[in-house]
């Protein structure tokens, strides 16, 4: 069976889309990476985006959001989701973990960035 012609739309960082990124390049599956500025987020992708927020992917012409579902789903396509339930439930530990911290470190540089701006504005 031939692969699905996958199509995978994000800011142009890693973020987000890196894990999915990651999981291509280790399978060693080919995917278009179609990346925009924030500029052109606001301006031509958010209304395009299936919950206003990046990324997605197109799969064989269907899209699908939500980062994590995504990376799942391509985990167990290629192979990567453990032999069984229980390596999945480590697996999903992990990557629910990770998305913990990722939560945390974003807040903690939102609150940066703002204390900054008020540095700015206080000189
Ligand atoms: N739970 C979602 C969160 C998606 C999300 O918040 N993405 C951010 C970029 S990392 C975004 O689109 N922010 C811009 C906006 O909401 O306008 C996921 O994991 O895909």
């Amino acid at each position: 069976m031939s692969s699905p012609k996958v199509k995978l739309f994000y800011i142009d960082y890693m973020g987000r889309a890196e894990m999915i990124r990651l999981l291509f390049a280790a399978a060693g599956k080919p995917f278009e990476d179609i990346r925009f500025s924030l500029e052109d987020w606001s301006a031509t992708w958010k209304s395009k985006a299936p919950f206003g927020t990046s990324p997605w992917v197109e799969v064989d012409g269907e899209v699908y959001a939500q980062s994590i579902a995504i990376a799942n789903y391509f985990a167990k396509e290629f192979g990567f989701f453990g032999k069984n339930n229980k390596e999945a439930l480590h697996i999903e530990q992990m990557v629910n973990l990770i998305q913990d911290l990722v939560v945390k470190a974003a807040s903690i540089d939102d609150q940066y960035e703002d204390q900054e701006k008020h540095v700015e504005t206080a000189d």
